[in-house]
C-alpha cells in the first residue's frame, strides 16, 4: 500500500480528552476517529488490525466446531418481552420505534435472537450440541463512555451461543471454549488471567472472565503469586483460616463512647486495633432486616451476601428502620442483647475475635470484652468479606495479590435461563420435551485492539506484535526526489510484495523527520529506510520492538525478512 494513496491522518498533538495511552496513540497514529461520545470510525490501519484479531478468533472458534452466523442488530421488543429483559434493562438498552410505531432494541447482546432462531429449527436431541458465533456490532448506551475503544457505546463483539441436550454436553463445550479463549489471548500476545467471575445479572451458574492485566483496567482481580488461582475480586473466596487467641475471656463492660460511630473512631477513642472490633451492618435483604457482622478491618462483599442468601435484593437498611428496630443510630448498633427474631450472620473471621468491641445498641455506648457465643449468638458464619492483599489464597498456596484488568472475554454457563422463558425446547432421547441447556461466550474485539495498544507502546508510539500489525514492513525512502532512492524503493516494494510481505510504502514527499515520527507512531514491526547508501544497495533496518537498527544489503533482504517474520 502506498501511503500517498491511503488515509492515515497522523497527529502531532495529544488530544486533550484522551486520558490513556492507547486512546491517545490510536487517535494520533490515525487508526480511529471519534464521531460522537463512545462511537468510533476505524480508519484503514485500525480496520486492518481488527481483521487480524478477528482472523485469530475465527480460527479458534472454527477449531472447536463453532459455526459462524450473522444476526441482526434490529431486535423487536417482543423478543425481549418474552425473556423479561425489556422490562428489566434500563437506559443502557438503546430503544427505538419503527415507522409503524413498533418498539425495537438495538442489539446489546443476542440471547433472545438466537433462541428465537433455534427454537423453530432444533427440535430433537439428535441435532444437538450446536455452537454458533458471530462477530458483530453491539450497542449499549453506557452512562460514561471513556478510554476510547475500551468502553464504547457501539463496539464489536464476538458472541457465541451453544445449545445442548444435557449439562454434561454444556460442560464439555464450556471447557473447549475456555481452552479456545486461552489460545486466542495467548496468540494475541496479551498478558491475561482467566478469573472466576460472578454470574451477576445474567444468571446461570459458572462463569469465567478473561482479564488483560493493565493499570488502567476497571476490574480488580485477586491472584496468587504462586499458583494459577485468580478470581474477580467480587467472587474471590476467602480461606477460613483464622487464629483464635487463647487469651482468657474478660468480663464484658459497657463504656461511654460519645459521638464515636465508625470503626476508626472507636479504634482511636478506645485504643484498640480494628481486628478486635466487630463491624455491625444492618442490611435490608428481600425486605427483611438482617444484621451482618465482620471483623473491623474487613469489608462485607454484598455480592457474596446476595449469593450466600440467594437473595434478589441486598441493600443497606434505612437509618430510620434501624432506629425503629434497635432504638439507636447505625453507629451504635451491635449484636449483643438484640430483640428476638433478628437474624444475625457473620463472616468467618468474627468467630475468632476474643474480647472484642461492639456497638451497645445505645447511642454513645459500646461494649468491650465482647465474645461471640458467650455474649451474642450468630445464626450462620459464612464467607462474606472482600478478599484483601496478603490474605491466604483459597487453595492455601501462596498469598493474594491484586491487579487491575481489562475484561476482554467472558464465558457463561446459562443453563435454561433463556430457553425456559422462551420455550426453546427439544425432544430428548426418551421423547420428553426439555429446554435446551445453553452457554454463551463473549470476546470484546474492538476492546482487544485498545488493550493490545495499551500493552504494546513506548514514548514514540505504538509497537504492534507481528501477528496484529496492520502491515509487516514500513518502507521509507528519505528523499523521493532522489533517483537512486526512489528506484531502489520501487524495486524493493515490488520484490517484497512478490514475497507476500505486507508493505506500507511511505512514498510521500515529506521531510525525513516527519516520516520517521509518523513511522514510530504507527508502530509496524520493522522499518526499512532507504538513504544515502541506496546506490550501493544498502538499506537501514530498524526493529520497532527493540529499537535496534542495522544495515542489510538488498541481496540478503528477502532471506533475512523470512527469518524475522517466520513465526508471524
Ligand atoms: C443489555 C445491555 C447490556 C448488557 C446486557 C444486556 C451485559 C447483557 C451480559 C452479556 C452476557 C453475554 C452473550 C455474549 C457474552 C456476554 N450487558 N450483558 O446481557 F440489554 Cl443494555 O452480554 N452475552
Amino acid at each position: 500500500m502506498k501511503q500517498s494513496l491511503t488515509f492515515i491522518p497522523t497527529m502531532r498533538e495529544i488530544p486533550s480528552d484522551a486520558e490513556i495511552r492507547s486512546h491517545q496513540l490510536l487517535l494520533r497514529a490515525g487508526f480511529i476517529r471519534q464521531t460522537t461520545s463512545g462511537v468510533y470510525s476505524y480508519l484503514p490501519l485500525g480496520k486492518m488490525v481488527l481483521k487480524k484479531i478477528e482472523a485469530i478468533i475465527r480460527e479458534e472458534m472454527d477449531a472447536i466446531n463453532g459455526v459462524e452466523v450473522l444476526m441482526p442488530a434490529l431486535q423487536q421488543a417482543e423478543l425481549w418481552q418474552e425473556s423479561g429483559r425489556w422490562q428489566s434493562y434500563g437506559p443502557e438498552l438503546f430503544r427505538m420505534k419503527d415507522r409503524h410505531n413498533r418498539d425495537f432494541a438495538l442489539g446489546a447482546t443476542h440471547e433472545e435472537v438466537i433462541v428465537s432462531l433455534v427454537r423453530d429449527e432444533l427440535k430433537s436431541y439428535k441435532q444437538l450440541p450446536l455452537t454458533m458465533y458471530q462477530i458483530q456490532t453491539k450497542f449499549r448506551d453506557e452512562q460514561r463512555p471513556r478510554f476510547g475503544l475500551l468502553r464504547g457505546r457501539e463496539f464489536i463483539m464476538k458472541d457465541a451461543y451453544s445449545f445442548h441436550a444435557t449439562e454434561e454436553s454444556l460442560n464439555e463445550t464450556y471447557e473447549h471454549m475456555y481452552q479456545a479463549y486461552t489460545n486466542i489471548f495467548t496468540r494475541l500476545g496479551l498478558n491475561f488471567r482467566s478469573v472466576i467471575a460472578d454470574a451477576g445479572a445474567i444468571g446461570g451458574s459458572g462463569t469465567h472472565e478473561f482479564m488483560a492485566l493493565s493499570d488502567i483496567g476497571e476490574d480488580t482481580i485477586a491472584y496468587s503469586d504462586e499458583t494459577s488461582f485468580a478470581a474477580n475480586i467480587e467472587m474471590a473466596e476467602v480461606r477460613n483460616e483464622y487464629v483464635k487467641s487463647d487469651d482468657p475471656l474478660k468480663e464484658m463492660e459497657k463504656v461511654a463512647t460519645p459521638d464515636q460511630r465508625t470503626i476508626e473512631d472507636v479504634v482511636s477513642f478506645l485504643g484498640v486495633e480494628a481486628e478486635r472490633c466487630i463491624k455491625t451492618l444492618v442490611f435490608n435483604i428481600d425486605g427483611e432486616l438482617v444484621m451482618v457482622l465482620a471483623r473491623g478491618d474487613h469489608e462485607i462483599n454484598d455480592i457474596k451476601l446476595k449469593n450466600a442468601l440467594d437473595a434478589d435484593t441486598v441493600e443497606f437498611a434505612y437509618e430510620g428502620d434501624v432506629y425503629e428496630l434497635l432504638s439507636c443510630e447505625v453507629g451504635s448498633v451491635g449484636p449483643v442483647k438484640l430483640p428476638i427474631g433478628v437474624r444475625v450472620i457473620a463472616d468467618h473471621a468474627v468467630a475468632s475475635i476474643v474480647n472484642g468491641v461492639a456497638g451497645a445498641n445505645e447511642d454513645g455506648y459500646h461494649f468491650i470484652n465482647t465474645n461471640p457465643e458467650r455474649d451474642f449468638g450468630v445464626d450462620d458464619y459464612m464467607d462474606l468479606r472482600i478478599i484483601q492483599e496478603g490474605d491466604l489464597t483459597p487453595d492455601g498456596e501462596g498469598t493474594v495479590k491484586f491487579a487491575k484488568g481489562i475484561e476482554v472475554g467472558h464465558i457463561f454457563k446459562l443453563g435454561t435461563t433463556y430457553s425456559e422463558p422462551m420455550s426453546g425446547k427439544f425432544l430428548d432421547n426418551n421423547g420428553r420435551s426439555q429446554p435446551y441447556q445453553m452457554g454463551c461466550y463473549g470476546i470484546g474485539v474492538s476492546r482487544i485492539m485498545a488493550a493490545v495498544a495499551e500493552e504494546f507502546n513506548d514514548e514514540n508510539g505504538l509497537k504492534w506484535p507481528k501477528k496484529l500489525a496492520p502491515f509487516d514492513i514500513h518502507l521509507v525512502p528519505i528523499n523521493m526526489n532522489n533517483e537512486d532512492q526512489k528506484e531502489l524503493a520501487d524495486n524493493l516494494y515490488k520484490l517484497l510484495k512478490s514475497y507476500k510481505f505486507d508493505v506500507l510504502y511511505d512514498d510521500r514527499t515529506e521531510r525525513a523527520g516527519v516520516k520517521f515520527t509518523d513511522s514510530d507512531l504507527i508502530g509496524l514491526p520493522m522499518r526499512i529506510t532507504i538513504g544515502k547508501k541506496a546506490a550501493e544497495g544498502i538499506v537501514e533496518v530498524k526493529f520497532r520492538e527493540s529499537g535496534e537498527t542495522t544495515e542489510w544489503h538488498v541481496e540478503e533482504i528477502t532471506e533475512k525478512l523470512q527469518e524475522f517474520f517466520v513465526e508471524k
